[in-house]
């Protein structure tokens, strides 16, 4: 908190008025992040994913990212403080110590759901842009083999974690996991398709039936946003 503010804030509660203003307190204790709109309805990726769990998954599971993210860095300001997420977990080693944990968990998890809606849509809408499959099907041999990957990395992925689809430096294509809320930032590698495989992404639907989940999924990807990712990487 910046001294201006700082002394605002005990100029309120020396007249009483703090107490009295709990809006603002909190607003000039909290950095910016906040959870992004989906863009579509809770329903709109029915029957593959169900509206009650994009309702809890988006407005409570994104929602204590955020806020635990926002509730670290006001915990522990700096420079950072400014930072956006993106700079927050490629700099990860640059924060201090007490800030590194809560930044990979609940920075990952604000991350990669903010990018997780944008990477899925109303079922059965989405075609594969020509360009991005020719580049999937040279890497991985065929279509078939590259999802048969990306579905044996989400259904190998021990407990909570990701699947991804990502662009290493070098512009190499490739499949891999991570365990909880780690992002492919975190390592270099630019995210250009995850698939959320913690329980709370499917449980209610599909409870310990992760492979049609996964296999579902195929039907909600957004690939014209894949395609853009994958193009504005390389560029
Ligand atoms: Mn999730």
């Amino acid at each position: 908190m910046d001294i201006q503010r700082r002394s605002f804030l005990q100029g309120l509660a020396s007249l009483g008025l703090a107490a009295t203003l709990p809006t603002l307190a909190q607003a000039a204790a909290a950095p910016g992040f906040t959870v992004p709109d989906l863009g579509y309805g809770y329903n709109s990726l029915e029957p593959v994913i169900d509206t009650l769990t994009m309702q809890i998954h988006h407005d409570k599971h994104h929602a204590a990212y955020v806020k635990n993210l926002n509730e670290a860095i006001a915990k522990n300001p700096g420079p950072w403080s400014n930072w956006t997420v993106e700079q927050l977990l490629t700099g990860l080693s640059e924060l201090p110590l007490s800030l590194q944990l809560p930044v990979r968990n609940n920075g990952g998890g604000h991350y990669n759901h903010s990018l997780f809606w944008k990477w899925i849509g109303p079922p059965n809408t989405s075609n594969v842009p020509g360009d991005l499959k020719s580049a999937l099907e040279d890497k991985f041999g065929s279509w078939q083999k590259f999802q048969e990957r990306f579905q044996e990395a989400a259904m190998t992925r021990f407990g909570s974690g990701w699947a991804w689809l990502v662009l290493e430096k070098g512009g190499n294509l490739a499949v891999r996991s991570t365990a909880n809320q780690d992002c492919p930032l975190l390592e270099g590698q630019t995210p250009l398709l995850g698939l959320d495989v913690w329980e709370h992404a499917y449980y209610l639907k599909y409870q310990n039936m992760r492979k049609d989940y996964v296999d579902n999924f195929w039907k909600i990807v957004r690939w014209e946003e894949v395609g853009r990712r994958w193009r504005e990487a390389r560029a």
